[in-house]
């Protein structure tokens, strides 16, 4: 099996100090956060911006801070959010690729979530997508419900996305996909060939998903944003601490951890020379 790639899901946009008092949310603690994911096992870290306040935004400026106060601290790939809050406008959530960043996020359609809804139309899909691959930005594409899956095999057969696209498949948000084995494997079946996969377990569906990935050789993803808890009753420490463990989970399980070098390859992030010039910065 290929070594596990584990991303670290770090702040969210939804979530706040109250519900937990270590959540980062400001670029110095973001890329602290980062570098102690990073020394637990993690190879990826998907952000959301911040304002000081601690409201959600898409501002490229913010998510440069971020990208840069990753950097400064360890060689983790910076996976930035498209997704942003609930109620902001396409045009706002696609700011940060144009930093081209290693990733982005792709949501595959629209799910209720919360109280309201996670709007994905597919002209803004679609755009998101090509604004994407323009850029030599790799998409993870979110996936909350089985129909999305669907979608993103469609796109990935018209040529609008790679085959060897990423897909992480987000279970357990109400109105979404539930958190179960069940739903994860019949998931899995319908993975196409060259496709790699992890799986965002949310809140206590964390855990036992994060397993399941491990042995069916997927990867995984977790922190704060997906699950605020250890265990029942009690908050994590903080996202080093939800790495940690699935990273012990994995060596019990005889599954090597990618480092980010091994994650870049894995995910086909690694540029021939003439590649890195061409995906400079114009
Ligand atoms: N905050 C959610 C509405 C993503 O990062 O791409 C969307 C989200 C997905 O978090
Ligand atoms: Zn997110």
């Amino acid at each position: 099996m290929a070594p596990l790639i584990i991303t670290a899901a770090l702040t969210g946009a939804e979530l706040t100090r109250h519900q937990h008092p270590r959540l980062p949310i400001t670029p110095e603690e973001i890329g602290l956060a980062a570098a102690q994911c990073a020394e637990a096992g993690a190879s990826i870290v998907h952000v959301h911006a911040r304002w000081p306040d601690g409201s959600p935004t898409q501002s490229a400026e913010v998510y440069a801070q971020i990208i840069e106060a990753v950097q400064q601290r360890c060689d983790v790939i910076v996976q930035v959010s498209t997704g942003g809050a609930v109620g902001m406008t396409p045009a706002e959530r696609l700011a940060p690729v144009y930093l081209r960043p290693e990733m982005a996020t792709l949501s595959m359609g629209s799910v209720n979530f919360g109280r309201g809804v996670f709007t994905n139309l597919p002209d803004d899909i679609e755009h998101f997508a090509r604004e994407m691959v323009r850029l030599g930005v790799k998409p993870e594409l979110e996936v909350f419900d089985a129909g999305m899956l669907a979608t993103a095999k469609r796109y990935i057969a018209q040529g609008l996305l790679p085959a060897t696209a990423h897909i992480d498949f987000a279970l357990g948000v109400p109105g979404g996909m539930p958190g179960t084995p069940q739903a994860l494997q019949y998931l899995v079946a319908e993975v196409p060939a060259n496709t790699t996969w992890s799986v965002a377990g949310i809140g206590a569906a964390q855990l036992p998903l994060s397993a399941l990935a491990i042995v069916l050789g997927g990867h995984v993803r977790v922190g704060l944003e997906d699950n605020l808890c250890y265990r029942k009753g009690e908050l994590a420490r903080d996202n080093a601490q939800l790495v940690e463990r699935v990273a012990r989970l994995a060596r019990e399980l005889e599954r090597p951890i990618a480092s980010p070098t091994e994650a870049r390859r894995i995910l086909g992030l690694l540029f021939s020379a003439n590649e890195v010039v061409s995906k400079a910065p114009t």
